[in-house]
């Protein structure tokens, strides 16, 4: 039952949000303000407002036909897998692959972290975009551009990887848009939690539905910035957690048992697939650092824009060209011009 000021706010932010949301169906363009109104209707309806909406994308954009097997960096994975994954993302909100990414393609990535700048978050000036130096820290966090990440082959060799998308498909229960890559270093920089380095419990909401595969490319133990995830929270939160906002640990051990606050351990190569509208934080590093790569697929552009990568699109093999231009709709960031969110 709803307050008589939550039946307000739900009056004021639902037209906002779908004037935004046909605006965005016919120009492909996201108002800020029905941006803004959602994540405010994502608390007020407990996610009803996105479920309700997925379902009906689902119904509108359907599936690819897919093969009874699929490769990619992990190997081959039959539909039953893919399946059985998708059942544990939707029961407890992440998988952890048994599988690891080769080490020559966490090396290269490595190498190309080490020797590339990236920008510091928070950053103190507008544009601070430096290489990562652990015995210079100049922030807790250092955030590769997406335009320098996808210099690497290895990098498209994981967006155009088809273990990943099977499972994004299957749990978004439509065509999936691969939306981001990111991949950035943590390490501990003032022996605080950052918030801007998503260091606090939060959930994300930037999209209407979403799952990242997130790879480590350091081994991560308790003490350099394990991923941490409340199990389940993707389904359930306290009203008091749906609130747009960061977390404290005393807040999220207070809301839920001790045994759902998962902190992932893992050597490098571990992947992982994530629904991050769960509460979840990077833990802060105490010490040495952490590499990760992240990688977002989604089953709407509404919401958080980001640029088109055509531009880059020659960087790509033949193959991997062809393999998206079957795919354009999910592909449509990379090979599109006219895209721009
Ligand atoms: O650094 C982490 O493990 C958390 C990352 C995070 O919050 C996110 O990608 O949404």
């Amino acid at each position: 039952m709803k307050n008589p000021m939550q039946l307000f706010q739900l009056f004021l932010y639902y037209p906002v949000f779908l004037i935004g949301y046909i605006q965005h169906k016919l120009f492909h363009k996201t108002n800020k303000y029905a941006y803004l109104s959602f994540r405010k209707l994502y608390g007020l309806t407990q996610g009803k407002i996105n479920r309700f909406f997925s379902d009906k994308i689902s119904k509108d954009v359907g599936k690819y036909d897919m093969p009874a097997t699929t490769t990619g960096v992990l190997g081959s994975f039959g539909q039953e897998k893919v399946c059985d994954i998708t059942h544990q993302i939707r029961e407890h909100g992440y998988y952890v692959f048994e599988e690891k990414v080769p080490m020559p393609i966490c090396n290269a990535l490595i190498e190309f972290a080490k020797n590339n700048p990236a920008n510091t978050v928070p950053s103190k000036q507008e544009h601070e975009y430096i290489r990562f130096d652990p015995q210079r820290l100049q922030a807790p966090m250092y955030k590769f551009r997406e335009q320098d990440i996808i210099k690497n082959n290895e990098v498209r060799e994981i967006i155009t990887d088809m273990n990943f998308f099977a499972i994004a498909q299957e749990y978004l229960d439509c065509k999936p848009i691969n939306d981001l890559i990111l991949m950035w270093w943590s390490a501990n920089h003032l022996n605080k939690a950052s918030s801007e380095a998503a260091q606090l419990y939060h959930f994300d909401m930037d999209h209407l539905k979403f799952l990242k595969f997130f790879v480590y490319l350091t081994d991560v133990n308790e003490h350099n910035g394990p991923h941490c995830y409340v199990k389940k929270s993707h389904k359930y939160k306290p009203q008091s957690l749906y609130a747009d906002q960061r977390f404290s640990d005393e807040q999220i051990t207070t809301a839920y048992p001790q045994e759902d606050i998962q902190v992932i351990k893992g050597g490098i190569g571990t992947v992982m697939a994530v629904d991050t509208s769960g509460i979840h934080k990077g833990k802060v590093v105490e010490s040495g650092e952490r590499l990760i790569f992240q990688i977002e697929y989604t089953n709407s552009l509404f919401g958080q824009k980001n640029e088109s990568l055509s531009k880059y699109k020659d960087a790509f093999s033949d193959d991997q060209l062809q393999l998206m231009a079957n795919k354009p709709y999910s592909f449509q960031r990379y090979i599109d011009e006219k895209r721009t969110t």
